[in-house]
């Protein structure tokens, strides 16, 4: 099934993405098992005073509510997405397929993990062409947060159109 098929939600939970209160970064895990690798990250932005918010989506077990989140995300006000998995790291890589907003992606070991951590990183790492996400390290969150901060500082000014130049 195409990310576009599987975006067809109820309007209700569109809606209900919509109300909530934007925050500037989108912290999104796999796994509750994930979540005190994220630590660092939370750190590092509440220092930084950067308004943030942090769910647990799993892109394998909870397809839906990844699209909704990344597909209402950039309207409800959020910036920039930071999303660490494990193993099969697939959620990054969904963000961003439904989502024009920066993600970057965390790799995290956990004890079912492949080489400490190479199984995810890879699976966030090797993005198709025209599907982008920035890969940090394994439980690099607090890079990530610091890569957040710093996309966040920009200006902009550069259209979000794709380029005459192919994807292929
Ligand atoms: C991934 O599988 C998660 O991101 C997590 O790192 C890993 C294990 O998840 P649990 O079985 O602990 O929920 O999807």
């Amino acid at each position: 099934m195409s990310a576009e098929h599987e975006t067809q939600t109820s309007p209700i939970g569109l809606l209900e993405e919509l109300d909530e209160p934007a925050p500037l970064v989108g912290i999104l895990v796999g796994s509750e098992s994930d979540l005190e690798a994220m630590d660092p990250a939370l750190a590092e932005l509440r220092e930084r005073a950067i308004s943030h918010e942090l769910k647990v989506l799993s892109a394998h077990r909870n397809p839906r509510g990844v699209a909704e989140y990344a597909s209402t995300a950039q309207l409800r006000g959020v910036r920039v997405i930071i999303a660490g998995a494990g193993m099969a790291a697939a959620l990054p890589g969904v963000v961003a397929a439904y989502s024009d907003l920066p993600v970057i992606g965390v790799p995290l070991r956990s004890s079912k993990s492949v080489g400490g951590g190479l199984d995810a990183l890879l699976a966030i790492a090797q993005m198709p062409p025209g599907v982008p996400v920035a890969c940090v390290s394994v439980d690099g969150s607090r890079n990530a947060a610091i890569l957040a901060a710093r996309i966040l500082a920009q200006g902009g000014g550069y259209p979000q159109q794709p380029s005459l130049e192919s994807n292929e």
